[in-house]
């Protein structure tokens, strides 16, 4: 077991390294460290030409000097944009924008000696160069995770300029590819900070409950910089813990002891200080202890079956109508998942902002997280590939440590094909690496029917330890039969999580014609009135997640009367109004109590 864990840690850092030739893997729990924010008002130049990017140069920020001197940009007495924030939704111009967008922000620091700095970004969707005073730090490409370059030799005492060339083109070999079903948003969309650290910090760190065990606690550290070989301890003051480590000369610790945490659960969602202490770097955060499995067809939390409320969500605020952000923001969001009665979400179809995660472990929300490995991907494609599984590592790095997220999902509806079993079978390998404490799911839209039987049909199951399957019956499928009386079948004696199912209606619309193209209330009740009385009768149903929280912009829906833009499948509309079929899933959930 130990050789196992030891094996993973070394995979993962190898991993991590391999990824340093665009932006560093970037350190975990930013919240717990010491930051100065760059948060605010951002210079901009709109670049749809990516003039900026030849010889023109814009991130060399030239002002004139010489009389002949002329440069045909300048970040001041531009357009402002505020960041974090899509851009999108800040200026009309910018409405419908996929291209680059270039970024200044002017900062002061006063250095400090022996301490590293750090320029991080929690996301840029979704190609993002960056620049420190004139000079070249990195690239990142994925819209939705973390990264992060070092500056320490770069930044100055006295006035810093940071430049970002952020672009949000729609790409056929990217991840998701050209085609989703939910609004590009581009731009500085998450938190940006300077992080200081001592000269051999602690980068990263994992600590939960072994697995299959709810009194023994066990994870790794990792120090970078000069000082590898620090000893140091893992401090849990409220279980009268204080654990030494050792670390090697990479400056990897493994550690493990007994321990009796107050489990963290939906009911009880019992959060831990924990401190870890080196010889030169301290850092600490609220972390719960649980552990999730499966048994067959059930999943356990704690050694105990549940079934997972669920509701679907995309990081956009219906009243709003931007990209989410902030704590406010998941508050919002996290706060109608709670009131339609869920202990469950997914965080479609990307890793959410870390205020989500965060929130999720304080409300004792379980959550499935999911990489943006999106239909068509282009899974022959060797940089897709990388891709890939830059973002699951990406996402696994920084939420490793919330006790919510109890699931890593690697896919969403792909088609079967070689190129893609292989793909999504060396992920789910790779998730286990990474974190052999979670459940791999993905959600697949793959049954055969016989007459009124369903049976789930796609190879990609056999890498899962959960099933997610994605059905329209009443909305894109009609019903194969009566609700009541569908049969559903699996080979693969796995857990089975309905992780979307639901239709489409305009806030407000009423007609009791039961059609679907009056884009109805009524019609959309009677879905979920139906879909309940399915969902009831499959045997190894373990959690049901409804397609969707709320309405969501979605440039694909174009139906001018009903859609305008959206997607209309929510319980909620676009301005967070409850529609029939809200009322329908609450109290499903209610009577399960
Ligand atoms: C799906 C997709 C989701 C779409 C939804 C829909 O199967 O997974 O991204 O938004 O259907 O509304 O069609």
């Amino acid at each position: 077991m130990k050789r196992i864990i030891f094996l993973s840690l070394l995979q993962f850092l190898s991993a991590s390294l391999t990824y340093s030739s665009f932006a560093q893997s970037a350190m975990n729990n930013i919240p717990g460290r010491k930051t100065v924010s760059l948060n605010g008002r951002w210079g901009a130049i709109i670049d749809l030409y990516d003039a900026g990017s030849g010889k023109r140069a814009f991130w060399k920020d030239l002002k004139p000097e010489k009389k002949t001197d002329f440069y045909e940009y300048s970040f001041e007495n531009g357009p402002v944009l505020n960041v974090p924030g899509d851009f999108n939704t800040q200026l009309p111009e910018l409405n419908y924008y996929e291209g680059s967008v270039w970024y200044k922000k002017n900062f002061i620091f006063k250095k400090v000696p022996d301490k590293r700095v750090f320029l991080y970004f929690g996301a840029a969707n979704y190609k993002t160069d960056a620049y420190l005073n004139s000079q070249t730090l990195g690239s990142h490409e994925g819209g939705f995770t973390p990264f992060q370059f070092e500056i320490t030799d770069k930044i100055k005492d006295g006035q810093n300029s940071v430049i970002v060339r952020v672009n949000n083109q729609r790409l056929k070999d990217a991840v998701p590819t050209i085609g989703f079903d939910w609004f590009n948003y581009g731009g500085i969309t998450r938190d940006v900070d300077l992080v200081v650290t001592p000269e051999s910090y602690i980068k990263d760190y994992f600590i939960q409950l072994e697995k299959g065990k709810n009194n023994f606690i066990k994870g790794w550290i990792k120090i970078d910089g000069t000082n590898k070989n620090q000893t140091g301890f893992v401090e849990i003051a409220e279980l009268k813990i204080k654990h030494k480590f050792v670390c090697d000369s990479t400056g990897a610790a493994l550690f493990a002891f007994a321990a009796k945490p107050v489990l963290w659960s939906p009911e009880k969602p019992k959060l831990y200080d924990v401190k870890i202490i080196s010889q030169t770097d301290t850092i600490s955060e609220q972390i719960g202890f649980r552990n999730i499995d499966v048994r067959g067809d059930e999943i356990l939390l704690n050694g105990r079956s549940v079934f997972l409320k669920g509701v679907n969500i995309h990081e956009e605020l219906p009243e709003r109508g931007n990209r989410a952000y902030s704590k406010e923001d998941a508050e919002l969001l996290l706060g109608r998942a709670k009131e339609l009665g869920c202990n469950f979400v997914r965080l479609a179809h990307y890793p959410h902002n870390e205020n989500m995660v965060r929130l999720a472990d304080k409300l004792g929300l379980m959550v499935w997280s999911e990489i943006p490995v999106y239909q068509k991907i282009e899974f022959q494609n060797p940089a897709a590939q990388q891709r890939m599984n830059n973002m699951l590592k990406e996402m696994i790095a920084r939420d490793k440590n919330r006790a919510s997220v109890i699931i890593w999902s690697i896919s969403n509806e792909t088609v079967p094909s070689k190129e893609r079993n292989a793909n999504l079978s060396n992920l789910a390998q790779l998730a286990k690496e990474l974190d052999s404490t979670r459940l791999i799911s993905s959600a697949m839209n793959l049954i055969k029917y016989e007459k009124d039987v369903a049976t789930i049909d796609d190879s990609l199951c056999s890498y899962l330890d959960v099933i997610g399957v994605n059905e329209y019956y009443g909305w894109y499928k009609p019903w194969p039969a009566a609700p009541g009386e569908m049969i559903w079948k699996s080979d693969f004696k796995k857990p089975l999580i309905m992780s979307e199912f639901g239709g489409e209606a305009t806030y407000g619309n009423h007609d009791t014609l039961m059609t679907a193209s009056t884009w109805s209330e009524e019609y959309q009740e009677q879905i979920y009135k139906d879909q309940i009385k399915m969902l009831k009768t499959i045997p190894f149903l373990r959690g049901t997640c409804p397609w969707i929280l709320a309405d969501f912009k979605s440039p694909v829906r174009v139906h001018p009367v009903y859609q305008k833009g959206y997607n209309r499948k929510g319980l909620l509309s676009d301005k967070g109004l409850k529609k029939k079929a809200w009322y329908v899933m609450k109290e499903f959930y209610e009577s399960m109590k």
